[in-house]
């Protein structure tokens, strides 16, 4: 049989495989969702993304927001979508690579199916050390994966097999032949991909809605904010002041959120203590509860965007249990590991002069939702979501601050929350149908934040006029961000509103542009309209 040649070999191994790879992908989605058993590209993604270099993957994090931004979208109800998109195109394009070496290995002859199951299985035995890896990983997952790339490799050996050159010269009946099987698995492959992944996706939905129906009823459901009768009204088409759960942003190092029963776990209290301890969670409902409005803020969040949300804490204050573990002299701060390898620090002299400091177990009066951080989390005033672990395990007392999980990938070390603030609205629609200027009043409306510092001035600018002060709402409480209001005089024509803000310590905004890392964004947001 005549040798192919190299090129030949490698293109068309790609390509077939990725026909193969394709389906399925498609199909462990589907038995992901049904079994719960590990989906390779979301394993995958997620060590790397716990291996890669801290600047490579902010580097990613900041274009990824980039493109959302700039192709108009939610950040907040992309950014999983995004990542999970990556993920499989990245095992797409791996598998591909995989295909065509297969292709070129075997381009002499016309593959066994036993070649293709050893090869198959070989990549297999790398991927479920990988998928071993993933918090609450079991031997079956590890099975599971090993044998899917069996399968693999077998339909890797199957197509090159039904496509190898034929040993007699070619004759025209049998290239005919090779072509329709061609489009035979290319019509087979995008039909069992789309039905695959469209039957996972709305499972995966009807998990989320039987999840959401079960939480039980929302404490926003059947009460007023705190500041529902504040004189200062919202203006129409301002984000909402107190974020609905489905809408609230979502940044962590998982593609899948670890999975914890509730009766399988425990926190932990070790280290430095004498007396080491074991909270189950009903045990810590059993403290008196606090609620407080808190709103928080990602630092990859960029000059008015989406990664901060507002909602109703419920926990109890970290000072209440520190009284109980017996804290050692020597014992400085407390490290909080979460189930998915995520840690930070937090000086117990800052839990001592803090009762804000919390292990929250409820959001909106309803358990945390899986992928906020079931079933506790902790809440530390003014600082970035970065230091604020979720999924909490354990709380060990030790001797020594030391860098948690993303100061040591380069962010910054105390992560304060900058003072930022925000245009969402030039209701403009108001004055539709009012022909004439002057005397007609536009409303301009937004968020303005400074994490525990408050809020005490908004101003806005016209094009090039002065700063004039904004009206301020009420906060829900010294926690959360301030809603502003600005009465402006209706001008005709092309115009650009600028917003900043000055905070409780009397410090304005930084009006230097600088991106999110390492630091937070800073800089001004504005809004270009014309009238
Ligand atoms: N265990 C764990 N906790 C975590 C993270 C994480 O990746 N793992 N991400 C942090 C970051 S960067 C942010 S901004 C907040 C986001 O919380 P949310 O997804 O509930 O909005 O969680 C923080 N806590
Ligand atoms: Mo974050």
């Amino acid at each position: 049989m005549k040798k192919p040649n190299i090129v030949s070999s490698l293109v068309k191994g790609a390509l077939l495989t990725l026909l193969l790879t394709a389906p399925l992908l498609a199909l462990m989605a589907l038995v992901q969702q049904v079994l719960g058993v590990p989906f390779i590209p979301f394993d995958v993604f997620d060590l790397l993304t716990r291996i890669l270099p801290g600047s490579v993957i902010t580097t990613g994090i900041d274009s990824m927001v980039g493109v959302i931004t700039a192709l108009g979208l939610s950040v907040a109800d992309t950014a999983k979508l995004a990542e999970q998109a990556m993920a499989v195109g990245l095992i797409l394009a791996l598998a591909m690579i995989g295909g065509a070496v297969f292709f070129v290995w075997q381009r002499a002859e016309r593959s066994s199916l036993r070649a293709g199951l050893i090869y198959g299985l070989i990549v297999g035995v790398l991927l479920a050390v990988v998928s071993a890896t993933r918090q609450g990983a079991s031997f079956i997952d590890g099975l599971w994966v090993f044998l899917a790339l069996g399968i693999w490799g077998l339909g890797l050996a199957w197509l090159q097999r039904r496509l190898a050159q034929p040993s007699t010269e070619a004759a025209s009946a049998e290239r005919l032949n090779r072509r329709q099987f061609i489009v035979r698995v290319g019509g087979a492959a995008a039909l069992i991909t789309v039905a695959g992944a469209g039957v996972s996706a709305a499972l995966g939905g009807r998990r989320e809605a039987l999840a959401a129906a079960a939480e039980g009823q929302r404490w926003s459901a059947a009460n007023a904010l705190p500041n529902a009768d504040a004189a200062v009204r919202v203006v129409d088409g301002t984000r909402p002041e107190y974020t609905p759960l489905e809408q609230y942003y979502r940044i962590d190092i998982n593609l899948t959120p670890p999975v914890i029963e509730e009766a399988d776990w425990r926190l932990r209290v070790e280290g430095l203590v004498d007396t080491p301890k074991e909270y189950t969670l009903e045990e810590l409902r059993t403290y008196e509860p606090v609620h407080q409005f808190i709103t928080m803020a990602c630092i990859s969040n960029p000059v008015g965007g989406e990664l901060t949300s507002t909602t109703r804490w419920t926990g109890v204050p970290l000072k209440r249990l520190l009284g109980e573990w017996g804290l050692q002299d020597t014992a400085t701060h407390l490290r909080i590991s979460s189930a998915d390898g995520f840690f930070e620090y937090v000086a117990t002299e800052d839990i001592e002069n803090d009762e804000r400091i919390m292990l929250a177990y409820a959001w909106d009066g309803v358990p945390l939702r899986a992928r906020h951080g079931f079933p506790l989390r902790v809440y530390i005033p003014d600082l970035y979501g970065m230091k604020q672990p979720k999924w909490i395990e354990s709380i060990e007392a030790v001797d020594a601050w030391a860098p948690g999980y993303w100061v040591q990938r380069t962010w910054d070390r105390t992560a304060q929350i900058r003072a930022t603030s925000v245009i969402d609205t030039v209701a403009t629609n108001m004055m539709l149908g009012a022909a004439q200027a002057g005397d007609m009043a536009i409303p301009i409306g937004g968020v303005a934040h400074a994490g525990a510092r408050g809020i005490s001035k908004v101003e806005v600018k016209v094009d090039d006029g002065a700063w004039q002060q904004a009206e301020l709402r009420e906060p829900m409480s010294g926690l959360t961000w301030v809603l502003w209001r600005f009465e402006w005089p209706f001008e005709p024509g092309e115009h650009t509103f600028t917003v900043r803000c000055t905070d409780g310590n009397d410090e304005t905004q930084i009006t230097e542009r600088r991106p999110p890392h390492p630091s937070g964004a800073t800089g001004l947001n504005n809004e270009q309209v014309m009238l």
